[in-house]
């Protein structure tokens, strides 16, 4: 897909954070200006960058980092499972802040990065699509769930389009084996940022973010209008995961369910 410049001034939150590391760059062919926030400091804003450092939790500071922009890619937050406090204070306060704040200065478009972990305890031998009802796998999950929720609000009485972008898991290799099926590569993750930024109707979407993976668990069928087309695929990193890890025990809810190792966390006290 070609790469257009959609919105002349584009927020990126969690910029500190591995995804947002990725994107930086990547994300300038899709913008005028970048705006960047998170919570900690990361350095100097360089050639077409801002940066406005938020804590979400803050209803002040987001509504000031949200000021003046065109769309939001929202990454900051809490990315694992814990105890429910910090996710609730990132998460959950932080992505009504955000929403409240693209409210008020009339933002129209939003990618939301929810997580394969609002549907973690689907099992691994089912393949669902975004109609099938959330089964979070834990406190993460379950705000990223009301992130999905809160979006529908805004964009039923406001008007605000939102893509929740239900990444699986997006580092620069898969890691483990279920990775193989749930891994979206750093280009992969570009390119559906940008089709949730340039499809010309975006509507309220829910989307799975995976690349090409020859086994999957997810139907992306339901988002077709966004125009995502992976291009990478986990199938060539398959014989190295193999052979450096061991065979799954299938009794292990961590091999029976979507979300891994998320469904055996906790509890937290
Ligand atoms: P990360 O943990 O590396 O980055 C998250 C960033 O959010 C950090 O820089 C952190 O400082 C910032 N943050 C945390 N609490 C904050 C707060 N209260 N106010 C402002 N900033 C705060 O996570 P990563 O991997 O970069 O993920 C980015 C987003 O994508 C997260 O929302 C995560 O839940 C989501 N995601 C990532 C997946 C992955 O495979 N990397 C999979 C599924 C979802
Ligand atoms: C997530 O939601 C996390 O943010 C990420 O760190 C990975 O754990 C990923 O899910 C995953 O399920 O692999």
């Amino acid at each position: 897909m070609k790469t257009t410049k959609s919105h002349p001034k584009l927020l990126l939150t969690g910029a500190a954070g591995g995804l947002g590391q990725a994107l930086r760059e990547r994300l300038k062919a899709n913008c005028d200006v970048l705006r960047l926030s998170d919570r900690v400091a990361f350095g100097e804003a360089g050639h077409n960058e801002e940066i406005v450092l938020a804590d979400l939790a803050d209803a002040d500071a987001v509504n000031t980092m949200v000021a003046g922009v065109d769309a939001i890619i929202h990454l900051g937050g809490v990315s694992v499972e814990g105890p429910f406090e910090p996710i609730m204070q990132a998460n959950i306060l932080g992505v009504y802040h955000l929403y409240e704040a693209a409210r008020k200065h009339g933002v129209k478009r939003v990618v939301f990065a929810s997580s394969n972990h609002v549907t973690g305890f689907y099992r691994q031998s089912e393949t669902i699509n975004a109609d099938q009802p959330p089964r979070p796998d834990g406190f993460y999950g379950v705000s990223k769930a009301f992130g999905e929720d809160l979006s529908r609000f805004y964009f039923d009485r406001y008007g605000i389009e939102t893509a929740c972008v239900r990444i699986g898991s997006s580092f620069a290799e898969p890691r483990d084996r279920r990775m193989l099926a749930s891994w979206l590569s750093f280009d992969d993750l570009h390119r559906l940022i940008t089709a949730c930024l340039t499809t010309p109707v975006l509507g309220h979407s829910i989307i799975f973010g995976m690349s090409d993976n020859a086994v999957t668990w997810w139907d992306n069928s339901k988002a077709r209008h966004v125009g995502y087309v992976p291009q990478d695929s986990s199938d060539v990193f398959r014989d190295a995961v193999y052979a450096r890890t061991a065979a799954p025990d299938l009794n292990d809810p961590a091999v029976q369910f979507q979300g891994g190792g998320f469904v055996k966390a906790g509890p937290f006290q």
